[in-house]
C-alpha cells in the first residue's frame, strides 16, 4: 500500500495503476485502496501548497484517482444488497469543480442500496432546490473542497429554506476543507469527514426515520 501512495504522490501513473491492479488481484479490500488514495492526495495537495507541484499535477492526480475508482467501482457493486428505495441527492456546490470525493461517496451509497441522484459539479443553489423538488430525496449531500465552497453551501441551505423544503431533507456536507464549524456556518445537519462516515450517517438517519 505504501508503494501505491508513493507512486501516486510522485505522479508515476503507469506504476500506480499497476500496483492498484495487483493489490485488487490479491484480494486487498477496495476500501483500503481508496483510503490510500486519499492519503496520497494529501501528499499531492501539500506539494501543491509548497509550490513544488502545479495545476497539471493536480490534474494528473485527479486522472489517476479516476482510473483507480473506476477499477474499484464494479467490485464494490458486487457486494451490493438490494434494500428499500431511500433517496440521496448529491452534488458539488457552486464555484467548485472537484468531484473525485463526491463520486466515491456516490458509488458507496449506491453500493449500500440507496437510490442516488448525482447532479454534478459547480451546481448553483437553485439546481439543488430543483433536484429536491423532482427527486424528493430524504437526504442531500453537498461536496466542496475549496474554501469558497463554504459560502456556496450556506447559500444552498438558505435556498432550500426559502423554497420551503428544509424540513423535508436532512443535509450533510463533506470534502477536504469542510469541518464541524463549516457545518454550523452553512446551517447543515452534519459533516462527514470521509465517504464511509457519510454512508454510515445516511443509513443511521434513514433507519431512524
Ligand atoms: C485533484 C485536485 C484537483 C483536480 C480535481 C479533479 C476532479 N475531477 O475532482 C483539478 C486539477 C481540476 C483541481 C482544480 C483546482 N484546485 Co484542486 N485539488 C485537487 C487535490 C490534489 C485532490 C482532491 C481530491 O480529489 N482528493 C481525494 C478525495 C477522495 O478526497 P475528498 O474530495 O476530500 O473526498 C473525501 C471526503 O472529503 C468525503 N467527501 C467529499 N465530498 C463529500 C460530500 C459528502 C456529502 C460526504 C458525505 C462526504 C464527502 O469523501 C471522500 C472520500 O472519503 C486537492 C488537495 C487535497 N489535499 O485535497 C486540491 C485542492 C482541493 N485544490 C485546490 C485548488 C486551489 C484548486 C484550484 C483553485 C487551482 C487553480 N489555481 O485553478 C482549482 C479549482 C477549480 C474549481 N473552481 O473548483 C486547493 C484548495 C485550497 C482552498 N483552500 O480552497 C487544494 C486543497 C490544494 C491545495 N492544497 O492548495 N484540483
Amino acid at each position: 500500500m505504501e508503494d501505491l501512495i508513493k507512486a501516486l504522490i510522485e505522479m508515476q501513473e503507469a506504476e500506480a495503476i499497476r500496483i492498484a491492479k495487483e493489490l485488487l488481484a490479491k484480494g486487498t479490500d477496495p476500501m483500503k485502496i481508496l483510503e490510500a488514495c486519499s492519503k496520497a492526495m494529501e501528499g499531492v495537495g501539500s506539494r501543491f501548497e509548497k509550490g513544488e507541484y502545479f495545476l497539471p499535477h493536480l490534474m494528473m492526480a485527479g486522472e489517476m484517482l479516476r482510473q483507480i475508482s473506476n477499477m474499484i467501482k464494479p467490485l464494490i457493486k458486487e457486494e451490493k444488497s438490494s434494500k428499500g428505495k431511500s433517496k440521496y441527492l448529491i452534488g458539488t456546490v457552486k464555484g467548485d469543480i472537484h468531484d473525485i470525493g463526491k463520486n466515491i461517496v456516490t458509488f458507496l451509497l449506491d453500493a449500500n442500496g440507496l437510490e442516488v441522484k448525482d447532479i454534478g459539479i459547480d451546481q448553483a443553489p437553485e439546481k439543488f432546490v430543483e433536484g429536491i423538488r423532482e427527486f424528493q430525496p430524504q437526504i442531500v449531500g453537498m461536496s466542496g473542497l475549496l474554501t469558497l465552497a463554504f459560502d456556496s453551501m450556506k447559500e444552498t441551505v438558505q435556498a432550500i429554506k426559502d423554497a420551503g423544503l428544509r424540513d423535508k431533507v436532512r443535509i450533510m456536507i463533506g470534502g477536504g476543507q469542510c469541518s464541524e464549524q463549516v457545518k454550523e456556518y452553512a446551517g447543515a445537519d452534519a459533516y462527514a469527514p470521509d465517504a464511509i462516515a457519510g454512508v454510515r450517517l445516511a443509513k443511521q438517519w434513514l433507519g431512524g426515520k
